[in-house]
C-alpha cells in the first residue's frame, strides 16, 4: 500500500507551517505500507499542478494533504471539499480568488473516502485532541482537497483521498492571545495513529 502525503509550505506572513513540519517527521513506513512526502506550496495553481504530476509518477493508492487550521485547537480529519473559492488573502503566488468554482465541470461537492471517525478515535485513543471538521474553508486547502477528488471522479477511481488540517505551532501563537497551539511531537503522534486507523480499515467502511 502507498500513501502520498503532502504538507503546505508556510503562507500570510506565517515563517512556519506546521503542516509539511508534521509531514517531513512522519515515518517512511508504517505497518508495511510506504509514505512519499511531498511539500505543496500555498498556490492555487502550482499546488493543482505538482499534485498531478505526483499521482501519476507515484501511482499512490491514497492521497492525503495536511494544512495549517489555525485557531482550531485539534487535529480535523475533513469531511467534505466544496467547489468554491473565496479568498480573504493572497496565496504565495499573489493570486485572489474571489466567489468562483474551482472546476466549473465539477460537482458541488465531493465527500473524503477517508475512514474519518475511525481516524479521529485513533488519535483520540493516543491521548491528543481530534474532531470531525466539515469544512476545510474556501481557499487553498479546500481547493486542493476538492482539485484531488476531481481528478479521482475523471482519471483515477481507485485512489482514496482526503484532507487533514492541524493547529498552530505554539511558537506561532507566542503573540496572539487565546489561541490553541498543538506541538508537533504531538502532531506526529496523532497522524501516526490515524494513518494506522486508515491501513487498519483499508477495504471496510468507517465505523459508526
Ligand atoms: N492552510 C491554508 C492553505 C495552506 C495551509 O496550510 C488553508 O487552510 O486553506
Amino acid at each position: 500500500m502507498k500513501f502520498l502525503i503532502t504538507g503546505f509550505n508556510p503562507f500570510n506572513a506565517e515563517k512556519i507551517n506546521p503542516a509539511i513540519e508534521v509531514v517531513k517527521r512522519l515515518p517512511d513506513q508504517i505497518k508495511g505500507a510506504q509514505l512519499i512526502k511531498l511539500e505543496i506550496p500555498t498556490e492555487f495553481k502550482k499546488s493543482q499542478d505538482l499534485i498531478k504530476k505526483a499521482i501519476i509518477e507515484n501511482q499512490p493508492d491514497y492521497v492525503i494533504n495536511v494544512g495549517q487550521a489555525g485557531g482550531r485547537f485539534a487535529i480535523t480529519p475533513e469531511r467534505v471539499a466544496i467547489n468554491f473559492v473565496d479568498s480573504k488573502v493572497k496565496d504565495n503566488a499573489g493570486e485572489q480568488l474571489i466567489n468562483q468554482p474551482i472546476h466549473s465541470d465539477g460537482k458541488t461537492a465531493y465527500f473524503t473516502q477517508l475512514p474519518i471517525k475511525a481516524m479521529v478515535q485513533a488519535i483520540r485513543q493516543v491521548g491528543i485532541p481530534s474532531e470531525i471538521s466539515n469544512s476545510a474553508g474556501t481557499y487553498v486547502c479546500n481547493s486542493l482537497f476538492y482539485h484531488v477528488q476531481y481528478l479521482r471522479e475523471k482519471n483515477f477511481p481507485n485512489l482514496k483521498a482526503g484532507f487533514i488540517h492541524v493547529p498552530f505551532l505554539p511558537q506561532q501563537i507566542v503573540n496572539r492571545s487565546h489561541t490553541p497551539a498543538m506541538s508537533l511531537s504531538d502532531m506526529v503522534t496523532g497522524l501516526t495513529a490515524a494513518l494506522n486507523a486508515i491501513i487498519e480499515r483499508d477495504g471496510l467502511e468507517d465505523i459508526k
